[in-house]
């Protein structure tokens, strides 16, 4: 390539991106009434920017090669802060490894603009080989703390074991999301801990958390469920103590395991959770989301809880690198009653699906609960059907 027919393919490049990422995204006409979906995902590996994967010197790329390769862009925070929603996305590398980094989109549903630099996430003293999913909650404390996953290889797996690992619960905390102040993991005494996420307010003076205990790396063991921890200090958070607030249940979309999604939100009924649900078929995990319901004076006590999915993989969203799975760890509630829950499909990529406050504690308070056998399930049927079918007769 000479210098110019470089300067010509970067300058159409720079050009496409823009014209990507100014993108509009259209609602889907179809929807069960609970919440909407769009046509196109909000993030991919695509919308980063050219310059984390082109080297844009000449003499050093004369082939205007990718440097660094993106693979996924997936599994982000969410938070509103100046005006825009804000993803705190994990972005994984060609190399495997996720990093976090912001994109920021003044609509929520388009448009969506990752920051010039990814985030730097200082370590402790025993560095992380991986981080990934991170819950970012405004804490009426005035910070804005991340909980993520911070993954190392099992120190007490053989050699021949490149695969165990510990998974623990990393903690940092920020008021701008750029500059983040790392500190200590949470101390629990459950042996791993993943999808940990930090209650929005104080409860009874303290910190309160939610976690999900389990013995292995991929096994939860006797553990499992979502717990509910107190803390006294996020500067060195321990969580003595955890019940169980949301157990793994025997043939249900949870029958594996669970873990809380986003911090909840807080509504005039009671505190809304989002969270994912894991079952084992031939074709390996299947990962889908559900929804509870807790008491806003005891938010570790369910009230309601609609049977089966929320939302599940649909479409395109159902192939990926880790195929059969949503996820979701961001969603937003805005002043308006709007909401906006990011989820992303297949370990690749992330999609937005639109409700309100009101329609998402219609749907909690009013969806049957899960009768746990197909005879209840139809119970549950008919009696529905039967009201209807005397309305339809009238
Ligand atoms: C991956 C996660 C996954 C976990 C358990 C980690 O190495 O990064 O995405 O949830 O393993 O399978
Ligand atoms: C996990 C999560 C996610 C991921 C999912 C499916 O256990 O923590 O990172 O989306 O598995 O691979």
């Amino acid at each position: 390539m000479t210098r110019k027919e470089f300067d010509q393919k970067l300058a159409r490049m720079l050009q496409e991106q823009e014209a990507f990422l100014g993108r509009k995204n259209d609602l889907l006409e179809f929807s069960n009434g609970v919440c909407n979906r769009y046509r196109y995902p909000v993030l991919t590996a695509q919308h980063s920017p050219l310059s984390w994967r082109y080297d844009f010197n000449y003499e050093q790329n004369p082939y205007l090669m990718e440097r660094i390769g993106i693979n996924a862009a997936f599994n982000a925070g969410a938070i509103e802060l100046d005006g825009k929603i804000q993803l705190v996305v994990r972005v994984e590398g060609v190399d495997r490894k996720s990093f976090f980094a912001v994109a920021e989109s003044h609509t929520g549903i388009d448009n969506f603009r990752f920051r010039d630099y990814p985030i730097t996430m200082p370590e402790t003293d025993e560095p992380d080989t991986n981080v990934y999913d991170m819950r970012v909650v405004k804490h009426e404390d005035g910070w804005i703390y991340g909980l993520f996953c911070t993954e190392r290889r099992d120190p007490s797996a053989p050699d021949g074991d490149q695969t165990a690992a510990v998974a623990q619960c990393g903690i940092a905390r920020t008021k701008d999301l750029d500059t983040w102040e790392r500190l200590p993991d949470l101390i629990t005494y459950s042996g791993q801990q993943r999808n940990v996420v930090l209650h929005p307010e104080f409860v009874n003076g303290k910190y309160a958390l939610y976690t999900r205990p389990q013995d292995g790396f991929i096994d939860t063991g006797s553990g499992g469920g979502i717990g509910w921890g107190l803390c006294e200090s996020m500067e060195n958070a321990e969580v003595k103590d955890e019940v169980i607030v949301d157990p793994k249940v025997y043939h249900t979309i949870k029958e594996v395991k669970n873990g809380l999604g986003p911090a909840p939100v807080k509504t005039e009924k009671g505190w809304l959770h989002l969270a994912h649900g894991v079952r084992n078929t031939a074709a390996g995990l299947r990962y889908v989301l559900y929804m509870f319901m807790t008491a806003l004076d005891k938010p570790w006590q369910i009230t309601h809880r609609p049977a089966g999915y929320f939302i599940a993989p649909e479409g395109d969203e159902r192939v990926g690198d880790v195929s059969n799975v949503v996820f979701s760890n961001g969603w937003v509630a805005r002043d308006n009653g709007d909401v906006f829950i990011y989820y992303a499909s297949s370990d690749t990529r992330m999609h937005v699906a639109t409700s309100t406050v009101e329609k998402l504690i219609d749907y909690v308070i009013n969806t049957p609960e899960d009768g746990l056998r197909s005879y209840s399930s139809v119970q549950t049927l008919n009696q529905m059907i039967k009201r209807n079918l005397a309305l339809l007769s009238r």
